[in-house]
């Protein structure tokens, strides 16, 4: 490609708005531009960038077996609301109205779509396992999109589908999606984990997010330094090895605390360690109300809460609930004497503790000296907390530390719900009618593109890694009223592209200083510059990454390129 002929508006300043690196530089190096808030144009660059990891995906899905479709952005209501999302989903979900007044969608996700496809195509077990893929645009109307790719409302995700017979199929599928990720993320050139995740609202069991490390991720991943244990933080166990504390039982006493709100004015108060105390929480679960018991130092995980009591909602109660229920505000909480109604589960490391302090239920007044078999012993115990960096590795090997992850791909196991919903049956063997069981599977295409800028940059432009990289070398003429020079330049420009390489040749009547800004800012891995040596067929050639550059004869350059490259 020729840049006198193309399309890059390089820019000069970061542009105000753009926060993480992968959006300032893929504006900078004319690879996107905003439309409006949260949605982009990829420009020639960004495109070919597209392509190259689209072309990872498909390859990767294809050796699975999966087989490439192409589903509707616009979807019918009407199967959201046979699924229920159409009521369930908030104003995240993009709907629209056609000429007729009728009900639409534009798809943040497909599992709807293809239900209702595999219930009027697929009938008989004879067909399963089965797997469709698409690389498509999905809408998702983010209340903050932000990070330029990173969080769009409109974005491109390869989303995949498998249907079964039997949950040891979707077993199969899920082990060949996980191991196709962990191949696509490598040869994207990504420093990736794959993390045990929460399925949130997808229900469903078993679920992987992978996750790019990077500092603007919004995740955080919890690690083992001596295993491959990782969990996104929502979801990683601890343990219950807590050494039991040997001090003999206090008397229970009352104490007054007037005015002291938090867990730390209260410690301070009375003078303990913040692990000295008892942080007790009260949350609406489903239709009914826990109390939550922590050590003063945790806190409570809301997604274990939930699944321990395998509700559907968990939310804080109101204060006004809190008093009503409880006899005190939120500052002088207790298990101690709570109604009988009140469900009390403690977090492992209560159990642990004594002689330590409570609220009382009454405003300003709390106990010391709280013995929890004692004081309340029909509470339940369960693994409620946040692990922490330091906490040691669920799998007994090694000690917990934290990163941030961009969340670039996930794998779920559905199972019947969507079948059940929308009435996906096939004819088992036994001929007997069975609701399919399903797991689904995305990546995100256009974020993982921003992901690898955010891993691949430096204080002058991107470092794309060559295998998805806009092209593989950059041809430069410094020069180009210089005869020797541009005639130098177009011929390797002949000669490069005929040996096969991706050239983008910078043909442009810039200042050399330009070119050399541009060329550091676009990223390409591999810079050939025909300069002040073209009368003597020398040209320069520039490793983008690591600096390092050489001088080589023109004749040598296709060999010195092919080493690089192949
Ligand atoms: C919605 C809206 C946003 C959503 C969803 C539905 C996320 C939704 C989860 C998934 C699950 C998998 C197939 C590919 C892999 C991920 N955000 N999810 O279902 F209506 Cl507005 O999309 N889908």
């Amino acid at each position: 490609m020729r840049q006198s002929k193309t399309l890059i508006p390089t820019m000069k300043e970061t542009p105000a708005d753009a926060e993480a690196a992968s959006h300032q530089w893929l504006l900078r190096a004319g690879y996107i531009r905003q439309n409006f808030s949260g949605v982009y144009s990829f420009l020639p660059l960004g495109k070919r960038v597209l392509q190259k990891i689209e072309a990872i995906v498909r390859e990767e899905m294809d050796k699975i077996g999966a087989n490439e479709v192409l589903l509707p952005a616009l979807q019918s209501a009407d199967l959201w609301r046979e699924s229920g999302r159409w009521d369930k989903m908030g104003p995240e979900l993009m709907r629209l109205n056609d000429r007729h007044e009728r009900d639409f969608v534009l798809g943040p996700t497909h599992e709807e779509v293809v239900t209702s496809i595999i219930r009027d195509e697929v009938k008989s077990y004879k067909k399963l396992p089965l797997t469709l893929y698409q690389i498509q645009t999905k809408f998702r109307d983010e209340r903050r999109p932000r990070f330029g790719l990173l969080r769009g409302r409109e974005f491109i995700m390869k989303d995949a589908y498998s249907i079964h017979d039997s949950f040891e199929s979707l077993d199969q599928s899920y082990q060949d999606m996980y191991q196709a990720y962990s191949r696509i993320f490598t040869r994207v050139g990504l420093d990736f984990r794959a993390v045990i995740a929460d399925s949130g609202a997808m229900g469903g069991k078993d679920t992987h997010e992978f996750m790019a490390l990077s500092k603007v991720g919004e995740d955080t991943i919890a690690f083992s330094d001596q295993s491959d244990y990782a969990a996104n933080i929502e979801m990683a166990e601890v343990l219950d090895i807590y050494q039991q504390s040997t001090e003999s039982m206090l008397p229970l006493t009352k104490v007054d605390t007037p005015n002291q709100k938090t867990m730390k004015e209260v410690a301070d108060y009375l003078g303990h360690r913040l692990e000295e105390g008892l942080k007790s929480l009260l949350f609406k679960v489903d239709d009914r109300f826990v109390l939550t018991i922590t050590r003063g130092d945790h806190e409570v995980n809301e997604i274990k809460l939930r699944h321990f009591l395998q509700a559907e909602s968990v939310e804080l109660a109101t204060e006004q609930e809190t008093i009503d229920l409880l006899g005190a505000g939120f500052g002088s909480l207790g298990p101690i004497n709570a109604p009988d109604q009140v469900e009390i589960i403690c977090d492992y490391a209560v159990r642990a503790v004594a002689n330590v302090t409570c609220g009382a239920n009454e405003q300003g007044v709390h106990y010391k000296n709280v013995n929890p078999t004692r004081d309340f012993p029909t509470a339940t115990y369960a693994d409620l907390r946040f692990i922490q960096e330091g906490d040691p590795s669920p799998d007994g090997r090694g000690t917990i530390r934290f990163a941030e992850g961009i969340e670039i791909g996930q794998v779920f196991k559905l199972g019947k719900h969507y079948a059940e919903k929308l009435g996906a049956q096939y004819l088992n063997d036994q001929g007997k009618s069975e609701a399919v069981i399903m797991g689904c599977y995305g990546i995100g295409v256009s974020r993982t593109m921003a992901a690898v800028v955010e891993q691949y940059h430096d204080e002058r432009g991107i470092t794309w890694p060559a295998q998805v990289a806009p092209f593989q070398v950059h041809l430069l003429v410094l020069n180009s009223k210089k005869d020797e020079q541009r005639e130098l330049g177009d011929k390797l420009y002949e000669e490069l592209s005929n040996a096969g390489f991706e050239v983008l040749y910078d043909d442009r009547h810039e200042r050399a200083g330009v070119k050399f800004a541009d060329s550091d800012l676009i990223g390409i891995p591999h810079r050939i510059t025909v300069g002040k040596l073209a009368s003597e067929g020398i040209v320069e050639c520039k490793v983008r990454a690591t600096g390092e550059q050489i001088e080589c004869h023109q004749s040598k350059l296709v060999d010195y390129l092919s080493d690089l490259l192949k």
